[in-house]
């Protein structure tokens, strides 16, 4: 799964996002170069869950994304993600093409359990502690395996009792979301647990903090650790890797499945 960013500070022209066409242009082809190098999922998200970015509004979300999927559908035989909370993006999103939805905020904002289970589509819940503004403030858990995992299963829940079906469910961990460099460590450690469920598991470590603060590199420096991860993740069974580096991941995945092949 590759990360395509659509906020306005992924692009060089702010806020002016698509006026022009020259930002969905930008979008198009970093899209295509991500399917070149082996990406089967796009995820495609509006609003920036960065520790103090601004909140977007529906209708701005709504502008940034779905002309986005409705360009993509139309151009590429790719699975199209959409990172979003908001039950109007959901909604739109699935009639303009998107087949996936991927909440990092797994369903809890209003109307969003209800919208997403109208488009039939599948989701990703993920685990956040927190809202994105407040969750890096001290970080606290009994045990964070077991807390994250017993959340997840209680979202599980709640998506079955409102009338999705298991096969429709995706579970990440969150990494990042809420977490210090120990918990998300102990909770990547741990993730044949979460794989063991039998749900899909998606996992998202690409260029995060949790990278850099193992390599003590900058956000534009952790593309081989990223990758590094991506793949042992891929051995622990997880189904689906959100990553910024596809082609890179790629290398990392492919040596790693070769060279531990038939290994215990
Ligand atoms: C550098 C690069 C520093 C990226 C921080 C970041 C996940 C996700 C995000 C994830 C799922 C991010 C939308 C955060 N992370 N969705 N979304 N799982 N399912 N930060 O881990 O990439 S955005």
């Amino acid at each position: 799964m590759a990360v395509l960013n659509i906020t306005p500070d992924s692009f060089s022209d702010g806020g002016k996002l698509f006026d022009g066409c020259a930002a969905l242009d930008a979008v198009l082809q970093h899209a295509e170069a991500c399917l070149a190098e082996g990406a089967t999922i796009l995820d495609v998200g509006g609003e920036s869950t960065r520790p103090g970015a601004a909140p977007v509004s529906e209708g701005e979300e709504l502008d940034r994304v779905v002309p986005v999927v409705e360009a993509l559908t139309a151009r590429f035989d790719a699975v199209i993600s959409v990172d979003t909370s908001t039950p109007k993006v959901m909604t739109e999103c699935a009639l303009h093409g998107a087949q996936m939805i991927n909440d990092v905020r797994a369903l809890q904002r209003d109307g969003a359990m209800a919208a997403a289970l109208q488009t039939g589509l599948p989701v990703c819940l993920m685990h956040m502690q927190g809202t994105p503004q407040t969750m890096q403030n001290k970080p606290s858990y009994d045990d964070a395996v077991h807390d994250v995992y017993q959340w997840l299963m209680a979202r599980i829940d709640a998506c079955l009792d409102a009338g999705f079906t298991a096969d429709q469910l995706l579970l990440d961990p969150g990494f990042g979301f809420g977490k210090t460099l120990e918990h998300n460590v102990a909770l990547f450690r741990s993730l044949d647990r979460f794989v063991q469920t039998g749900y899909p598991v998606l996992v998202g470590v690409s260029r995060k903090t949790m990278i850099g603060d193992l390599t003590g590199r900058p956000v534009e420096q952790r593309v081989t650790g990223s990758a590094v991860a991506a793949a042992i993740a891929a051995s622990y069974g997880a189904a689906i890797l959100r990553v910024h580096d596809v082609a890179e991941t790629r290398d990392a995945m492919v040596v790693m499945q070769t060279l531990t092949q038939g290994m215990q």
